[in-house]
Protein backbone atom coordinates (compact mmCIF):
# COMPACT_ATOMS: atom_id res chain seq x y z
CA UNK A 1 0.00 0.00 0.00
CA UNK A 2 1.39 3.57 -0.95
CA UNK A 3 0.35 4.85 2.28
CA UNK A 4 2.39 2.38 4.25
CA UNK A 5 5.79 3.47 2.11
CA UNK A 6 5.11 6.75 2.56
CA UNK A 7 4.69 6.56 6.01
CA UNK A 8 7.69 4.28 6.81
CA UNK A 9 10.01 6.75 4.85
CA UNK A 10 8.47 9.33 7.23
CA UNK A 11 9.64 7.01 10.08
CA UNK A 12 13.14 6.90 8.35
CA UNK A 13 13.51 10.37 7.71
CA UNK A 14 12.44 11.16 10.93
CA UNK A 15 15.29 9.03 12.88
CA UNK A 16 17.98 10.70 10.31
CA UNK A 17 16.62 14.19 11.97
CA UNK A 18 17.45 12.53 15.72
CA UNK A 19 20.38 11.22 14.60
CA UNK A 20 21.65 14.29 13.15
CA UNK A 21 20.31 16.02 16.37
CA UNK A 22 22.68 14.17 18.86
CA UNK A 23 26.13 15.81 18.74
CA UNK A 24 29.39 14.52 21.20
CA UNK A 25 27.63 16.92 24.09
CA UNK A 26 25.13 15.19 24.22
CA UNK A 27 21.69 14.31 22.37
CA UNK A 28 19.84 17.40 21.62
CA UNK A 29 15.86 17.86 20.29
CA UNK A 30 15.23 18.07 16.56
CA UNK A 31 13.68 21.21 15.00
CA UNK A 32 10.50 20.70 15.75
CA UNK A 33 10.09 18.03 18.16
CA UNK A 34 8.26 19.43 20.46
CA UNK A 35 5.77 16.34 20.16
CA UNK A 36 6.65 12.56 20.51
CA UNK A 37 5.54 11.11 17.38
CA UNK A 38 5.40 7.15 17.73
CA UNK A 39 3.96 3.91 16.06
CA UNK A 40 0.81 2.77 18.65
CA UNK A 41 2.14 0.40 21.01
CA UNK A 42 5.05 2.29 21.76
CA UNK A 43 4.68 2.13 25.47
CA UNK A 44 4.13 5.92 27.05
CA UNK A 45 4.12 7.69 23.95
CA UNK A 46 0.98 9.83 23.06
CA UNK A 47 0.01 9.88 19.01
CA UNK A 48 -1.16 13.03 17.64
CA UNK A 49 -4.43 13.14 15.91
CA UNK A 50 -5.84 16.17 13.69
CA UNK A 51 -9.70 16.18 13.60
CA UNK A 52 -11.23 18.83 11.47
CA UNK A 53 -14.67 19.01 12.32
CA UNK A 54 -17.46 20.99 10.03
CA UNK A 55 -19.04 23.02 13.05
CA UNK A 56 -21.78 22.96 15.40
CA UNK A 57 -24.79 23.16 13.38
CA UNK A 58 -26.99 20.50 14.61
CA UNK A 59 -27.22 17.78 17.61
CA UNK A 60 -25.58 15.64 15.62
CA UNK A 61 -22.38 16.88 15.06
CA UNK A 62 -22.14 17.92 18.96
CA UNK A 63 -22.70 13.98 19.42
CA UNK A 64 -20.23 13.14 16.86
CA UNK A 65 -17.76 16.00 18.45
CA UNK A 66 -17.73 14.64 21.37
CA UNK A 67 -17.87 11.13 20.31
CA UNK A 68 -14.17 11.60 18.81
CA UNK A 69 -12.93 13.74 21.68
CA UNK A 70 -13.57 10.98 24.38
CA UNK A 71 -11.88 8.02 22.50
CA UNK A 72 -9.18 9.98 22.32
CA UNK A 73 -9.02 10.92 25.94
CA UNK A 74 -9.77 7.08 26.31
CA UNK A 75 -6.61 6.10 24.30
CA UNK A 76 -4.44 8.79 25.78
CA UNK A 77 -4.23 10.29 22.29
CA UNK A 78 -3.76 13.99 21.81
CA UNK A 79 -6.21 15.12 19.35
CA UNK A 80 -6.28 18.79 18.41
CA UNK A 81 -9.69 19.84 17.54
CA UNK A 82 -10.35 22.63 15.32
CA UNK A 83 -13.80 24.21 14.25
CA UNK A 84 -14.52 24.90 10.93
CA UNK A 85 -17.37 26.99 11.79
CA UNK A 86 -19.29 25.80 8.79
CA UNK A 87 -16.49 26.89 6.24
CA UNK A 88 -14.76 24.81 3.67
CA UNK A 89 -11.48 27.21 3.81
CA UNK A 90 -11.29 26.91 7.98
CA UNK A 91 -10.92 23.38 7.23
CA UNK A 92 -8.66 23.16 4.64
CA UNK A 93 -6.42 25.91 6.54
CA UNK A 94 -6.86 23.45 9.76
CA UNK A 95 -5.32 20.75 7.50
CA UNK A 96 -2.54 22.69 6.43
CA UNK A 97 -1.52 23.19 10.10
CA UNK A 98 -1.83 19.77 10.86
CA UNK A 99 0.38 18.81 8.30
CA UNK A 100 3.01 22.05 9.29
CA UNK A 101 2.37 20.34 13.14
CA UNK A 102 3.13 17.19 11.28
CA UNK A 103 0.28 14.90 13.07
CA UNK A 104 0.41 11.29 12.60
CA UNK A 105 -3.19 11.52 11.17
CA UNK A 106 -5.67 13.47 9.96
CA UNK A 107 -9.49 12.91 11.05
CA UNK A 108 -11.62 14.77 8.56
CA UNK A 109 -15.42 15.18 8.63
CA UNK A 110 -15.86 17.49 5.18
CA UNK A 111 -18.43 19.59 5.18
CA UNK A 112 -18.89 19.51 1.03
CA UNK A 113 -17.97 16.89 -1.44
CA UNK A 114 -15.82 19.18 -3.87
CA UNK A 115 -12.86 21.29 -3.48
CA UNK A 116 -9.92 18.81 -1.56
CA UNK A 117 -8.05 17.63 -4.05
CA UNK A 118 -5.05 20.25 -3.42
CA UNK A 119 -5.08 19.91 0.37
CA UNK A 120 -4.81 16.38 0.34
CA UNK A 121 -2.20 16.08 -2.13
CA UNK A 122 -0.39 18.43 0.49
CA UNK A 123 -1.09 16.13 3.41
CA UNK A 124 -0.12 12.90 1.39
CA UNK A 125 2.96 14.46 0.07
CA UNK A 126 3.59 14.78 4.27
CA UNK A 127 2.84 11.03 4.63
CA UNK A 128 0.16 12.00 6.35
CA UNK A 129 -2.73 9.26 6.20
CA UNK A 130 -6.54 11.23 6.01
CA UNK A 131 -9.38 9.23 6.90
CA UNK A 132 -12.66 10.74 6.44
CA UNK A 133 -15.72 10.23 8.86
CA UNK A 134 -19.54 10.91 7.95
CA UNK A 135 -18.92 12.52 5.05
CA UNK A 136 -17.51 11.82 1.46
CA UNK A 137 -15.65 13.87 -1.15
CA UNK A 138 -15.19 13.75 -4.47
CA UNK A 139 -11.42 13.95 -5.53
CA UNK A 140 -9.55 13.06 -8.85
CA UNK A 141 -7.95 10.46 -6.93
CA UNK A 142 -9.49 8.21 -4.03
CA UNK A 143 -6.12 6.79 -3.17
CA UNK A 144 -5.65 11.21 -1.78
CA UNK A 145 -8.12 9.60 1.29
CA UNK A 146 -7.66 6.25 3.12
CA UNK A 147 -11.22 5.44 4.13
CA UNK A 148 -14.72 6.84 4.59
CA UNK A 149 -16.48 5.70 7.70
CA UNK A 150 -20.18 6.78 7.19
CA UNK A 151 -23.77 5.96 6.67
CA UNK A 152 -25.32 5.28 3.56
CA UNK A 153 -27.38 8.58 2.88
CA UNK A 154 -29.34 7.57 -0.20
CA UNK A 155 -30.38 4.74 1.81
CA UNK A 156 -31.78 6.99 4.25
CA UNK A 157 -33.61 9.03 2.22
CA UNK A 158 -35.07 6.08 0.25
CA UNK A 159 -36.18 4.58 4.06
CA UNK A 160 -37.84 8.29 4.50
CA UNK A 161 -39.11 8.51 1.51
CA UNK A 162 -40.85 4.81 1.31
CA UNK A 163 -42.04 5.33 4.55
CA UNK A 164 -44.03 8.65 3.90
CA UNK A 165 -45.62 6.71 0.77
CA UNK A 166 -46.95 4.10 3.17
CA UNK A 167 -48.04 6.96 5.38
CA UNK A 168 -49.60 9.34 2.56
CA UNK A 169 -51.25 6.34 0.99
CA UNK A 170 -48.74 7.20 -2.12
CA UNK A 171 -50.53 10.48 -2.54
CA UNK A 172 -49.42 13.93 -1.18
CA UNK A 173 -47.66 17.46 -1.19
CA UNK A 174 -44.24 17.31 0.33
CA UNK A 175 -42.11 20.37 1.42
CA UNK A 176 -38.17 19.63 1.47
CA UNK A 177 -36.03 21.14 4.12
CA UNK A 178 -32.27 20.52 2.70
CA UNK A 179 -29.17 20.37 4.50
CA UNK A 180 -26.12 22.58 3.46
CA UNK A 181 -25.32 22.92 -0.23
CA UNK A 182 -22.84 20.56 -1.87
CA UNK A 183 -22.69 18.56 1.15
CA UNK A 184 -23.04 14.70 0.19
CA UNK A 185 -25.95 14.00 2.92
CA UNK A 186 -27.97 16.87 1.52
CA UNK A 187 -27.34 15.52 -2.26
CA UNK A 188 -27.50 12.26 -1.32
CA UNK A 189 -30.37 12.02 0.73
CA UNK A 190 -32.52 13.82 -1.51
CA UNK A 191 -31.31 11.50 -4.26
CA UNK A 192 -32.76 8.31 -2.22
CA UNK A 193 -35.88 10.29 -1.23
CA UNK A 194 -36.53 11.30 -4.63
CA UNK A 195 -36.36 7.43 -6.40
CA UNK A 196 -38.30 6.14 -3.64
CA UNK A 197 -41.60 8.42 -4.01
CA UNK A 198 -40.96 8.52 -7.94
CA UNK A 199 -42.76 5.09 -8.01
CA UNK A 200 -45.77 7.21 -6.57
CA UNK A 201 -47.08 9.64 -9.23
CA UNK A 202 -49.11 11.57 -6.89
CA UNK A 203 -46.13 12.43 -4.36
CA UNK A 204 -44.74 15.81 -4.94
CA UNK A 205 -42.42 17.92 -3.63
CA UNK A 206 -43.65 21.17 -3.96
CA UNK A 207 -41.32 23.36 -2.41
CA UNK A 208 -37.44 23.02 -1.48
CA UNK A 209 -34.91 24.98 0.19
CA UNK A 210 -32.34 24.79 2.22
CA UNK A 211 -31.54 25.36 6.07
CA UNK A 212 -28.05 24.61 6.61
CA UNK A 213 -28.96 21.60 8.92
CA UNK A 214 -29.77 24.50 11.34
CA UNK A 215 -33.06 24.48 13.63
CA UNK A 216 -33.45 28.56 13.79
CA UNK A 217 -33.48 28.12 9.73
CA UNK A 218 -35.59 24.84 9.62
CA UNK A 219 -38.38 27.38 11.23
CA UNK A 220 -37.24 30.57 8.85
CA UNK A 221 -37.84 28.05 5.65
CA UNK A 222 -41.31 26.73 6.99
CA UNK A 223 -42.51 29.50 8.13
CA UNK A 224 -42.02 30.47 4.41
CA UNK A 225 -42.93 27.58 2.76
CA UNK A 226 -46.12 27.89 5.03
CA UNK A 227 -47.24 31.58 3.59
CA UNK A 228 -45.85 30.75 -0.03
CA UNK A 229 -47.11 27.03 -0.60
CA UNK A 230 -50.09 27.02 -2.79
CA UNK A 231 -53.05 24.58 -1.40
CA UNK A 232 -52.23 22.40 1.32
CA UNK A 233 -49.06 20.85 2.80
CA UNK A 234 -49.11 16.69 3.63
CA UNK A 235 -45.84 16.29 4.81
CA UNK A 236 -42.05 17.44 5.55
CA UNK A 237 -39.00 15.92 4.76
CA UNK A 238 -36.14 17.22 6.28
CA UNK A 239 -32.46 15.99 5.82
CA UNK A 240 -31.98 16.41 9.81
CA UNK A 241 -33.79 15.83 12.88
CA UNK A 242 -33.25 19.65 14.20
CA UNK A 243 -34.81 21.53 11.14
CA UNK A 244 -37.63 19.14 11.46
CA UNK A 245 -37.77 20.55 14.94
CA UNK A 246 -37.43 24.09 13.91
CA UNK A 247 -40.25 23.58 11.29
CA UNK A 248 -42.56 22.09 14.42
CA UNK A 249 -42.18 25.64 15.52
CA UNK A 250 -43.19 27.56 12.70
CA UNK A 251 -45.85 24.86 11.94
CA UNK A 252 -47.53 25.74 15.94
CA UNK A 253 -46.98 29.37 15.21
CA UNK A 254 -49.14 29.04 12.06
CA UNK A 255 -52.07 27.59 14.62
CA UNK A 256 -51.38 23.90 12.67
CA UNK A 257 -50.82 20.59 14.53
CA UNK A 258 -47.07 19.38 13.40
CA UNK A 259 -47.41 15.25 13.54
CA UNK A 260 -51.39 15.52 12.22
CA UNK A 261 -52.62 18.47 10.35
CA UNK A 262 -49.12 17.81 8.61
CA UNK A 263 -46.48 14.46 8.83
CA UNK A 264 -43.17 15.18 9.30
CA UNK A 265 -40.28 13.01 8.95
CA UNK A 266 -36.71 13.60 9.43
CA UNK A 267 -33.22 12.07 9.86
CA UNK A 268 -30.02 11.41 12.25
CA UNK A 269 -33.16 10.07 15.13
CA UNK A 270 -31.12 12.88 17.98
CA UNK A 271 -32.90 12.50 21.82
CA UNK A 272 -35.34 15.55 20.75
CA UNK A 273 -36.50 14.30 18.17
CA UNK A 274 -37.59 11.16 20.56
CA UNK A 275 -39.02 13.71 22.65
CA UNK A 276 -40.99 15.39 20.07
CA UNK A 277 -42.21 11.67 18.66
CA UNK A 278 -43.36 10.94 22.28
CA UNK A 279 -45.07 14.14 21.99
CA UNK A 280 -47.07 13.41 18.43
CA UNK A 281 -45.59 16.16 16.73
CA UNK A 282 -42.54 14.24 14.82
CA UNK A 283 -43.61 11.53 13.03
CA UNK A 284 -40.82 8.94 12.39
CA UNK A 285 -36.99 9.78 11.97
CA UNK A 286 -33.80 7.52 10.20
CA UNK A 287 -31.41 6.98 12.45
CA UNK A 288 -27.83 8.54 11.02
CA UNK A 289 -25.18 7.36 13.75
CA UNK A 290 -22.91 10.09 15.10
CA UNK A 291 -21.05 8.07 17.94
CA UNK A 292 -18.09 7.69 14.96
CA UNK A 293 -15.37 8.04 17.86
CA UNK A 294 -14.35 4.13 18.47
CA UNK A 295 -14.37 3.16 14.69
CA UNK A 296 -12.68 6.11 13.71
CA UNK A 297 -9.74 5.78 15.77
CA UNK A 298 -9.71 1.86 15.67
CA UNK A 299 -9.49 2.58 12.10
CA UNK A 300 -6.96 5.10 12.35
CA UNK A 301 -4.43 3.00 14.17
CA UNK A 302 -5.01 -0.21 12.28
CA UNK A 303 -3.27 2.51 9.36
CA UNK A 304 -0.43 3.25 11.47
CA UNK A 305 0.21 -0.16 12.04
CA UNK A 306 0.07 -0.81 8.68
CA UNK A 307 -2.86 -2.85 8.30
CA UNK A 308 -5.10 -2.65 5.25
CA UNK A 309 -8.53 -1.12 5.94
CA UNK A 310 -11.14 -1.15 3.78
CA UNK A 311 -11.71 1.95 1.47
CA UNK A 312 -15.54 2.70 2.87
CA UNK A 313 -16.70 1.42 6.07
CA UNK A 314 -20.75 2.07 6.13
CA UNK A 315 -22.63 2.41 9.31
CA UNK A 316 -25.94 0.67 9.97
CA UNK A 317 -29.04 2.76 10.11
CA UNK A 318 -32.58 2.04 10.86
CA UNK A 319 -35.89 3.88 11.23
CA UNK A 320 -37.84 4.82 14.29
CA UNK A 321 -41.61 5.65 14.61
CA UNK A 322 -43.06 7.85 17.08
CA UNK A 323 -45.05 4.80 18.80
CA UNK A 324 -41.00 3.42 19.48
CA UNK A 325 -40.27 6.96 20.90
CA UNK A 326 -41.08 6.18 24.57
CA UNK A 327 -39.45 2.90 24.87
CA UNK A 328 -36.13 3.70 22.88
CA UNK A 329 -36.24 7.51 24.76
CA UNK A 330 -34.23 5.63 28.15
CA UNK A 331 -31.47 4.12 26.06
CA UNK A 332 -31.02 7.12 23.78
CA UNK A 333 -27.15 7.90 23.76
CA UNK A 334 -27.39 11.06 21.72
O1 LIG B 1 -27.20 14.33 9.54
C1 LIG B 1 -26.69 16.53 10.21
C2 LIG B 1 -25.37 17.19 10.33
O2 LIG B 1 -23.00 14.82 8.05
C3 LIG B 1 -24.34 13.01 8.64
O3 LIG B 1 -24.60 16.65 9.29
C4 LIG B 1 -23.96 14.40 8.93
C5 LIG B 1 -25.11 15.39 8.96
C6 LIG B 1 -26.20 15.14 9.98
O4 LIG B 1 -25.33 18.47 10.59
O5 LIG B 1 -27.47 16.70 11.35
Amino acid sequence: MVWNAVRAIGVVAMAAVALVGCSKDGPQQPAGAGKTHTRPGEAGKKLIIGFAQVGAESSWRTAETKSIQEEAKKRGWDLEFADGQGKQANQIMALRSFVNQKVDAIILAPIVETGWDEILQTARKAGIPVILVDRGVKVADEDLYITKIASDFVLEGRMAGEWLAKKLAGKGSIVELRGTEGAAPAIDRKKGFEEAIAKHPQMKIILSETAKFERAEGKKVMKTFLETASGKIDAVYAHNDDMALGAIQAIEEKGLKPGADIVLISIDAVKDAFLAMKDGKLNATVECNPLLGPLAFETVQKVLAGQKVDKGIVVQDRLFEAADAEKVLPTREY
